[in-house]
């Protein structure tokens, strides 16, 4: 075979090669890159197409989806914002990272999206992005958690819930089931494990729980350290505590998922836990699965917060649509849930 001709048929089909090659590979990295970045492609439609059918183009940046509390406020807005209910929705998952959500809201505002709505990861940082926003003529409903912002003209309204409250119940529960036990002038050494520091969630069940604990001087926080809301990192921050702290008397977790990885800690440790163990168990969320444990004792009280704010959110928008006012705040309903209530819940219980 001529050398030539081995030169050209190596060409050839080294050419034709790569662009098979290429053909196959370019979608699947875009695909890959689109996913990646957690923007859902909805390849059935574009904004501009959506636009013809008079579709309200939302753009929705939700910080993570690091709990079950999240999965419910995410299909709570996704139920809301429906195509048949007259929305295209573009939603992003930021995956805990404020820099996703600044990069996220920018893109909406490039597709000129008609509104944003976002639930902020932490409460600072956001005046630059939501002026862009403003500028661009684009309204901003903030959802879930809280953002601090010198000019509040910078978002619409908010949809939330009031987390300094879930801490002040926590602490109001804690003091009467102490009584209850004849167990109010005992030395409590007390744990935290935190949700994402700088959160709304956080912050408010940080203070409301610290501001009950401040009138009782024979309660002592041993420690308060952040799990960022996750069952794994609890369940190996709860190790360390278990360790360090064997007079714990009371764990007070800022999330279910965080208190079922340290239910797993306590368990491996053989530290008995809930009604009548060494540990009572306080948590935050009441969802579902933590609702079951209530009920059965393991988790001894749990303070509702309710994700349930699409209804909310898409209220909202029909209102700025018919150019109604609209609040700036508002506050959605919750309880708290302990074994003489829990299982009445159960049975009607989204998420
Ligand atoms: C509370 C919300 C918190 C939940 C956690 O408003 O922001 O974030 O309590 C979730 O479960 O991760
Ligand atoms: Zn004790």
């Amino acid at each position: 075979m001529k050398k030539g001709s081995e030169t050209v048929k190596r060409i050839i089909f080294g050419h034709v090669g790569a662009c098979i090659i290429l053909l196959c590979v370019v979608p699947i990295l875009f695909i890959g890159h689109q996913l990646f970045w957690g923007f859902e492609i909805k390849v059935d439609q574009t904004p501009a197409e959506s636009l013809e059918e008079d579709l309200i183009v939302v753009g929705f940046s939700q910080l993570g989806s690091e709990s079950g509390w999240r999965t419910a406020h995410t299909a709570s807005i996704q139920q809301a914002l429906t195509k048949d209910a007259g929305y295209f929705l573009i939603f992003n998952n930021a995956r805990q990272m404020q820099d996703n959500q600044i990069k996220a809201i920018r893109s909406f505002i490039s597709q000129r999206v008609d509104y944003i709505v976002f639930a902020p990861v932490i409460e600072d940082g956001w005046d630059t992005v939501l002026q862009e926003a403003k500028d661009a003529g684009i309204p901003v409903i903030v959802t879930d958690r809280m953002v601090n912002v010198q000019d509040d003209s910078l978002y619409t309204a908010w949809i939330g819930t009031d987390t300094r409250e879930e801490g002040k119940r926590a602490g109001r529960w804690l003091e009467t089931y102490l009584e209850q036990k004849q167990r109010q002038t005992e030395e409590i050494n007390i744990v935290v494990l935190k949700g994402t520091i700088g959160s709304t969630a956080e912050i408010g069940r940080t203070k409301g729980f610290g501001e009950i604990a401040a009138q009782h001087g024979n309660w002592h926080i041993l420690e308060s350290v952040t799990a960022e809301f996750t069952a794994n990192k609890a369940k190996e921050v709860m190790r360390s505590m278990l360790r360090r702290y064997p007079e714990m008397d009371v764990l007070i977790s800022q999330n279910d998922d965080m208190t079922m990885g340290a239910i797993e800690a306590m368990q491996e440790a053989g530290v008995s836990y809930g009604e009548g163990g060494d540990v009572t168990v306080i948590s935050f969320d009441a969802t579902r699965d933590a609702l079951e444990l209530v009920k059965e004792g393991r988790i001894n009280v749990d303070v509702e917060c309710n994700p349930v704010q699409g209804a909310y959110v898409a209220e909202i928008i029909q209102k700025l649509e018919d150019k109604e006012l609209v609040e700036k705040r508002y506050v959605v309903e919750e309880n708290i849930f302990t074994r003489e209530n829990a299982a009445a819940d159960l049975g009607k219980r989204t998420y």
